[in-house]
């Protein structure tokens, strides 16, 4: 037995965990001095050849798509020559680092002592370089044959009682091709329990747009976002997360869009705010792009988005042909939306009538309008809802299947629309027939479990074996103490990884790594593809060295993992399905002729991925054309109950640094927001801080309060004055998933609330 204090109270344990410096937040973002940082992180940790080698094949056509964010590449004539940013730069530096973890590394550290490092202390040490296996009851990873990983995987999935104790996790770095892989070797198998990282991202986006316009992807291409007369920015992070959407919403502006940011924080890149502190240390010298900044108090989005509905209906700017011939449900939408409730709307929205009529008479007026969106409205509790009632807006005026307008839900990870599209989701696919039929087998019908009830499984001993493609799912995932002893539980965990996390120390009976290439990596001859946020599909070619000659690519693990356990089309194994696992491995391209051959919108594949690549299709978008049970879109009416937050309490929210990739800490500074050598922060508005009586600078644990009474801790935290929303706290992921608790969750998307926590300050030592 390891016996270990929690890690959310180290907070005096470790230098990196204490005392950050905190300057003055900043305004504007990117230009030169951002490209300039990530290219210094990214030298020192690759070598100057290696390095510069690595960054000029960034999303240029015949070189490797950026493993950073989703965002679109422009067509090939306009790509600049570095097509990348600062946090792109900083995503391949750390998988093209020189820094090695070997067997050595492993003898030297026990897991027990490994579980006590941060985060980024693990991220740091390097890639992996050989499969390793923790067996029962060792407190060390040893090296261990490829084949005999295989093996031992294979006899536990056989040793089952029913394929569906087994776990297919996913994250969305995988390529096309290794994800419709994963999938089939899961549902051959025999179980739908297809979880991914989509579970805690975009899903309530998927669900809310599935049910409206038939389609869980947004509706714009990059061209739309340049066309855009008004474009609103809604819950996310650009200058940090998706760092060349400012370049396309610059030249929007520059073409005359007026762009709104709807959000708690006033976030860098995107708005401009006068701190009387300094002028000090601004970042390039860029404008702010924004034109006006609707500060909202988290959750209250949904209020804001039905007001707006209801003024467009009264001042009746509604595009009728529009409604009469594409949609259905307008007139129940009408009756309910009434006039607004300005008491209750400016209570959930903290924002004033004025401000929400100034920006509905944008929409009024605007030719064409995108709203974009990212996690500050899919992890909340009524996420679907509110991303539906954005649908009843855009609706209202027409804005589906018109140039420079349309609907945005803005991806995380650069392969995650891709991997859906290959059919990595717990439920049967949509074409599950198809691939049944291709592949001569019964895909089953069952629904399988998501994130949070792959955790429930695994916690209630419902689920034994637990493989993840990617991914760091003990830090990713909420209620981290139920999720890390969940994951201790089962019979065995196998993990393939590029770099040490969090995963890899929390290990089930028997515990294996498989070290795979990374995006960047040459894998023999072959490509892979992928999806960015807009369906564009193209190639992706890895250029370097592989960072040691024991990996192997993700195609050669999964088919090789599905070898063993099912056998192949060239020697079959009775009662399984023969399928061609030699023939995948050894030519991607028999891969693609079989999603061809099963996933609507691949014709052709091989030819048209050469060169720029392909979109794939959307009704809505090309042709106003909606796959809804009534070939209609769909108006909806979504009911708004504020969360009760009781006196003294904040709603917390859990963001990204500008120095991290989700659970990869790159370093301890969040430039933008002032934040310097240290994580452990929680941002509070000055008012609150006043109200509370806690001081600047004092050192708090944050507790979440949730229903099942249960008090979730996270300790030692420095406070920091920060102009957020009132009544509104916000600290780092994954610092924070402590707190938030498994059942909370998205009403229909079953998305943990990670925007949304109530929780009360306690002063330390105080
Ligand atoms: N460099 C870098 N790039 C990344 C990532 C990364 O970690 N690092 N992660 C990738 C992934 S997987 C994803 S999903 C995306 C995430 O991209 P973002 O969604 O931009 O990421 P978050 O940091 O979660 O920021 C959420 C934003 O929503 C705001 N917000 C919070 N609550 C509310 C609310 O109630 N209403 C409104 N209107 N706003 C709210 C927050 O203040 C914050 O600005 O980025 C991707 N790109
Ligand atoms: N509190 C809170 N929790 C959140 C969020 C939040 O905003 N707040 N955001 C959620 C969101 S949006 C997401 S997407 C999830 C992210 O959840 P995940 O996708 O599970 O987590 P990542 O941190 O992106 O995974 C990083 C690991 O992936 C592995 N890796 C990197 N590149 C590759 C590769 O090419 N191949 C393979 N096989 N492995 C690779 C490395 O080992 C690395 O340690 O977290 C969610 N959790
Ligand atoms: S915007 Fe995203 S995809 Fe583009 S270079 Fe930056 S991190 Fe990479
Ligand atoms: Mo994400």
């Amino acid at each position: 037995m390891v016996s270990r204090a929690p890690r959310e109270d180290s907070g005096g344990r470790d230098h990196e965990t204490r005392s950050p410096k905190v300057g003055a937040p900043k305004a504007v973002s990117a230009g030169v001095a951002g490209v300039a940082a990530g290219l210094s992180a990214g030298l020192s940790q690759m070598g100057v050849r290696r390095g510069a080698r690595a960054l000029l094949k960034v999303n240029q056509v015949g070189g490797f798509d950026c493993p950073g964010c989703a965002w679109p590449e422009p067509a090939g004539a306009e790509r600049s020559h570095a097509e990348f940013c600062e946090n792109g730069a900083k995503a391949v530096a750390e998988e093209a680092t020189l820094r090695r973890v070997t067997r050595g590394f492993f003898a030297a550290h026990p897991i027990s002592a490994l579980a006590e490092r941060t985060d980024h202390w693990l991220g740091q040490q390097g890639r992996l370089t050989e499969p390793m296996i923790r067996r029962a009851g060792s407190d060390h990873y040893e090296p261990i044959a490829w084949d005999d990983a295989f093996e031992l995987v294979a006899d536990a999935l056989r040793d089952l009682s029913t394929p569906d104790e087994a776990i297919f996790y996913t994250s969305g770095r995988t390529s096309n091709e290794a994800a419709f892989c994963w999938q089939l070797l899961a549902r051959a198998y025999g179980t739908n329990n297809l979880p991914d990282c989509s579970n805690m991202c975009h899903e309530s986006s998927g669900v809310a747009l599935t049910e409206t316009i038939g389609i869980g992807k947004g509706s714009v291409t990059l061209d739309d976002i340049h066309l855009a007369k008004l474009i609103v920015v809604v819950g996310q992070n650009p200058g940090t997360n998706h760092p060349r959407m400012l370049s396309a919403l610059e030249r929007a502006k520059r073409a005359g869009a007026t762009i709104v940011a709807v959000n708690p924080l006033p976030e860098a890149g995107l708005i401009r705010f006068k701190n009387p502190q300094t002028a000090r240390g601004l970042i390039g010298s860029g404008t702010p792009l924004a034109d006006h900044f609707l500060q909202i108090r988290v959750g209250g989005d949904l209020a804001l988005f039905a007001a707006i509905g209801a003024l467009l209906l009264e001042w009746d700017v509604v595009d009728r042909a529009f409604v009469a011939e594409y949609t259905q449900g307008f007139d129940l939408y009408r009756d309910a939306a009434g006039t607004p409730d300005w008491a209750a709307t400016t209570a959930a929205t903290g924002l004033t009538r004025d401000q929400i009529e100034k920006v509905a008479r944008l929409f009024a007026r605007s030719p064409s309008t995108i709203v974009c969106w990212a996690m500050g409205l899919t992890q909340q509790r009524d996420a679907v809802a509110t991303i539906r009632e954005i649908v009843n807006v855009q609706l209202l005026r027409g804005m589906i299947g018109r140039p420079g307008a349309g609907l945005c839900p803005v991806r995380g990870h650069s392969n995650v629309q891709g991997d859906r599209t290959m059919g990595i989701v717990e439920r049967p696919p949509a074409w599950a027939g198809a691939l049944g039929g291709h592949f001569g087998f019964e895909v089953p019908a069952e629904h399988g479990f998501d994130t949070v009830n792959a955790i429930r499984a695994m916690r209630d001993g419902r689920a034994r074996v637990f493989l993840a493609l990617g991914g760091n799912f003990a830090a990713a995932t909420p209620d981290t103490a139920i999720t890390e002893a969940a994951l201790r539980s089962v019979d065995l965990t196998v993990h393939v990884s590029t770099k040490l996390n969090r995963s890899h120390v929390v290990p089930g009976a028997v515990s294996l790594i498989l070290p795979c290439l990374g995006r960047t990596e040459r894998d023999g001859d072959n490509f892979v593809t992928v999806e960015d946020s807009m369906s564009a599909v193209h190639a992706s070619r890895g250029r370097l060295e592989p960072a040691s000659p024991s990996l192997r690519s993700e195609m050669a693990i999964v088919t090789g993992l599905a070898r063993a356990l099912l056998g192949d089309a060239s020697a079959p194994v009775l009662g399984w399905p023969a399928l061609p696992w030699a023939e995948f491995a050894a030519d991607y391209a028999a891969v693609r002729r079989a999603i061809e051959a099963v996933v609507p919108g691949f014709e052709d594949f091989e030819a048209r991925v050469a060169g720029d690549g392909f979109t794939l299709p959307h009704g809505p978008r090309d042709g106003r054309r909606f796959p809804t049970a009534s070939g209609k879109a769909v108006f909806t009416v979504n009911r708004s109950t504020p969360l009760e937050v009781p006196p003294g309490r904040l709603l917390l929210q859990t963001v990204r640094s500008h120095d991290q990739y989700n659970t990869t800490i790159y370093g301890l500074d969040d430039r933008y927001r002032g934040i310097k050598g240290g994580r452990r922060v929680v941002f509070v508005s000055p008012a609150d801080l006043l109200s509370l009586g806690i001081a600047d600078g004092a050192v708090v644990d944050i507790v979440s309060e949730w229903a099942d009474g249960v008090q979730r801790r996270a300790s030692a935290f420095r406070v920091v004055s920060y102009p957020t929303a009132a009544g509104c706290a916000a600290a780092y992921f994954p610092e924070a998933n402590v707190l938030v608790p498994l059942d909370s969750t998205a009403d229909g998307s079953n998305t943990p609330t990670s925007k949304q926590i109530v929780v009360r300050l306690e002063p330390v030592g105080g």
